[in-house]
């Protein structure tokens, strides 16, 4: 999969040289690319901001420097073009597995109150566009959500994690949040693992922790037992 990301703050995409994210770079799996947004402006200060027309508070970003940006990055593929914004659609673990079958993925990381609606109605013409959100608040740009989601959608190419159970089990599959669990000591400053998973007992302790998810989903996201 390619990964190209355009924002003012290409340093924010750093981490993904870290850990798993970084070995998948390594070995080709993924291939990651930051564009600085001002490198595709011309003027002294590098200028990728303006006042919005019909007034209001803050700044812009204007939509020339993305323009020429698209024009580098995006190319006859048809990428899908993500808008990291507050006011996008909820990220979640579906969105994550569409978005981890395709080819190339572009980020387009807004600061400032926000991009002028014309670039993402240019990117609408030469890309797939989708306007994501990863959360009920406010960030001050997209790149730590940008991270964030590429994070959750990279670990689900086949050969970035190694083990394909712990992909089968985690949390957030069949709707439901997953069991707590546990290792050695048995016995830790007074808190004792629960007997039943000592027990050896393979279909008994399935459904013990099918009803600590449970449990655990009514306490932590009844929302999510509404569906
Ligand atoms: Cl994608 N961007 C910003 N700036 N704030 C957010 C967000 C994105 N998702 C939640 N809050």
């Amino acid at each position: 999969m390619k990964i190209d990301a355009i924002s003012i703050f290409p340093e924010f995409f750093d981490v993904l040289e870290i850990s798993l994210l970084g070995k998948a770079q390594e070995s080709g799996l993924i291939s990651f690319e930051a564009h600085n947004l001002r490198n595709f402006t011309h003027d002294r200060h590098k200028t990728v901001d303006d006042t919005p027309y019909g007034g209001g508070a803050g700044m812009l970003m204007k939509p020339e420097p993305w323009g020429e940006a698209f024009d580098q990055v995006i190319g006859k593929d048809r990428p899908v073009v993500i808008f990291t914004s507050p006011a996008g659609k909820p990220f979640n673990q579906e969105l994550a597995r569409e978005l981890s079958h395709r080819e190339h993925l572009v980020f387009a990381c807004g600061r400032y109150e926000g991009i002028d609606q014309r670039v993402v109605d240019y990117a609408g013409t030469v890309a797939e566009v989708h306007e994501i959100s990863i959360g009920d608040y406010v960030l001050n740009g997209g790149e730590v959500a940008a991270v964030a989601m590429i994070e959750a959608i990279a670990r689900l190419i086949p050969g970035v994690i190694g083990n394909n159970e712990s992909l089968a089990e985690e949390s957030h599959n069949e709707g439901l949040l997953e069991a707590p669990s546990y290792t050695k000591p048995q016995s830790w400053r007074g808190l004792e693992v629960p007997e039943m998973l000592l027990s050896g007992h393979h279909a008994e302790i399935e459904k013990w922790r099918k009803a600590q998810s449970l449990e655990r989903t009514k306490q932590n996201r009844p929302d999510l037992l509404d569906k």
